[in-house]
């Protein structure tokens, strides 16, 4: 494990249906983010805000809502993340909404190409996020990213990485979904993406799916976490713009991140969509700190394989 981690502040909605996203950042250090992480040991850089256009929320435009501004955002992301890893960090970007994963994922896999390291995606999640400009029911580019990142998007934000596609699908795993849209159904079955869905977790486990999950990973593997606050349960996470009931309890949420931590991989963090706008006295940042510190080895007790 990568001993100084980056905090990548990314304070934009733009490509979110709500407004307040872009307090997310704040929110994560009140919550007391920098200190959790040192904590654990870890060396913290705070690189502070990235900046970028203002939200103009306006309609959709061929199916996109704020696209020139969606990549304006996208291709700042995508510089700061890959500049710390190229330093030898570990990036965390703080959210903003989820669009960002394409800035974010894209700098890590370009990363793992000229490492010739393997990578694979965590997409925690109670949305798949892959809609296309044709399918999304919304325009809204936060719905859109993993698509994006296959491949399928505009073409100003599938280069972003300058390879296309900067991942394939078989790289991602997806966990706790919930809520798909009808085309973007279709199409992610039709692309065979990897979904541990809600129903997969309530039948099999959480411990089962995580298994899976992380399963078949060469000790070479980069592991990428793109955490949406929306996959927690919106009983004990409401501070996020899209709430889908009956996600992952708190202690499921524990247990998935405990798995990942136990990896020992893990190279790089999104954590998205948390919106203090709609938050209750900050409890959701204070969940998602906790949660962060479980994915960086908090444990209860020493674990008796260490
Ligand atoms: N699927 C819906 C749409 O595309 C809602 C997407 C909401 N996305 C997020 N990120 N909150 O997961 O409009
Ligand atoms: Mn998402
Ligand atoms: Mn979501
Ligand atoms: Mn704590």
């Amino acid at each position: 494990m990568n001993k100084i981690v980056s905090l990548i502040g990314v304070p934009t909605d733009i490509g979110a249906g709500a407004r307040g996203a872009s307090m997310g950042p704040e929110a994560l250090r009140v919550a007391g983010l920098i200190p959790a992480l040192q904590g654990h040991g870890l060396q913290v850089l705070d690189r502070g805000n990235l900046s970028g256009p203002a939200n103009p929320w306006q309609p959709p435009v061929e199916g996109y809502r704020h696209l020139p501004e969606v990549v304006q955002w996208n291709q700042a992301t995508h510089e700061a993340v890959y500049a710390e890893l190229a330093a030898g960090h570990l990036p965390i970007m703080l959210g903003g909404d989820h669009c960002l994963g394409i800035g974010s994922i894209s700098a890590v896999a370009r990363w793992c190409r000229e490492q010739g390291k393997k990578l694979r995606v965590l997409w925690l999640d109670a949305h798949a996020d892959f809609n296309t400009n044709e399918l999304t029911p919304s325009g809204n580019v936060h719905g859109m990213p993993v698509a994006v990142l296959c491949g399928y998007g505009p073409k100003e934000l599938v280069e972003i990485g300058g390879t296309v596609p900067a991942i394939k699908p078989g790289v991602v795993r997806q966990i706790g979904i919930r809520s798909v849209d009808q085309g973007e159904k279709r199409f992610v079955h039709e692309v065979g993406l990897e979904v541990f869905d809600m129903r997969y977790i309530d039948e099999m486990g959480m411990r089962h799916t995580m298994e899976l999950a992380l399963g078949l990973m060469d000790p070479n593997t980069h592991l990428h976490v793109s955490f949406d606050v929306d996959f927690l349960d919106p009983e004990i996470a409401p501070g996020v713009g899209t709430t889908v009931p009956g996600g992952p309890t708190y202690r499921e949420a524990q247990l998935c991140m405990e798995m990942i931590a136990d990896t020992g991989l893990l190279g790089s963090l999104d954590v998205v969509e948390l919106n203090p706008a709609l938050d209750v006295r900050n409890k959701t940042a204070d969940l998602a700190v906790d949660l962060i510190e479980s994915l960086f080895g908090k444990s209860t007790l020493m674990r008796k394989d260490r």
